[in-house]
């Protein structure tokens, strides 16, 4: 894979995403965009990788959309620039996505952190969505995600007044799955996913499905979306090698089969 806003890498089962427009706080153009979703769509196509992490600099994760490249977009140009499409591609991924958060993620760059499963951020990490001083609002997600992480009423405070939420906060209201120092905060996160690299990898993804299934669905069709994800499990040689290592009392030797 060759890019020119991103740079890629593979750490054993890990793949990694970098936003690399530093000159611009990694504000997000039509180029890095679709180099974003190429390169998590490559990743989640290859066999050897399990989890991706998906990060920016110590300074910015991303200040969201460049506002300069949208400026003078009509209503016309912002639905068939393919952005809509590009960000819905996200949601397809099957592998588990963490997002290690450092420094502003912004509009576009917090709504990306929320289409991850996870966020690990570094202490100087700072969440917000700041569309309302330039005259839109979110567009890629974070109204709906907000509100359901957080409740209505800060998500509302979010949206509408431009609050900014810290790393201890994202913490405490439950955006960010932990904070660590910002020296080393990208090898935290790495650390994490290579944790979740070598649990059962269909059943990680079957996990990940269920768990969405939570945010798009009533209970019942949750509960249904479980079931068909928990069944099929019982049809794979890493559930019989899971629970017989359980029984001989060794670790489990995964497959992904
Ligand atoms: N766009 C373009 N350039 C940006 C930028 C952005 N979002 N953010 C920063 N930059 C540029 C600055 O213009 C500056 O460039 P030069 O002047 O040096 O050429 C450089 O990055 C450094 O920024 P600052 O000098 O401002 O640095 P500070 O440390 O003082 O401030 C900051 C950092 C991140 C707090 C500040 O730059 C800032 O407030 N940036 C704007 C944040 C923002 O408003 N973000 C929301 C953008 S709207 C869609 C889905 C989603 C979206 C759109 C469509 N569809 C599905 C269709 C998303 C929209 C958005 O995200």
């Amino acid at each position: 894979m060759s890019f020119t806003t991103i740079l890629t890498e593979v750490k054993g089962k890990v793949g990694i995403v970098k936003l690399n427009r530093t000159q611009a706080m990694n504000a997000f153009n039509a180029v890095m965009l679709k180099e974003l979703f190429d390169a998590l769509k490559a990743f989640d196509k290859d066999e050897r990788i399990r989890v991706l992490v998906v990060t920016g600099n110590e300074k910015a994760f991303a200040a969201g959309a460049d506002i300069k490249e949208m400026a003078e977009s009509s209503a016309v140009d912002m639905l068939t620039q393919g952005h809509v499409e590009a960000w819905d591609r996200i949601r397809a991924v099957r592998k588990p996505v963490i997002a290690a958060v450092s420094g502003w993620a912004l509009g576009g760059g917090c709504e990306l952190a929320l289409s991850c499963d996870m966020i690990v951020a570094s202490e100087s990490a700072k969440f917000g969505q700041p569309e309302i001083t330039i005259g839109v609002i979110p567009g890629a997600g974070g109204t709906q995600r907000l509100a359901r992480l957080l409740g209505k009423h800060l998500a509302m405070e979010m949206v509408i007044n431009n609050r900014t939420l810290n790393a201890a906060e994202a913490l405490q209201f439950g955006l960010a799955n932990r904070v660590v120092p910002v020296d080393g905060y990208l090898e935290a996160a790495i650390a994490f996913a290579e944790e979740i690299a070598e649990r059962a990898p269909l059943a990680v993804r079957m996990a990940k499905d269920s768990v969405n299934a939570a945010f798009e669905t009533s209970l019942t069709e949750g509960l249904k979306a479980e079931k068909r994800n928990f069944y099929p499990l019982f049809s794979t040689e890493d559930q019989k090698e899971g629970m017989k290592a359980f029984i001989e009392k060794r670790q489990p030797n995964w497959k992904g089969r």
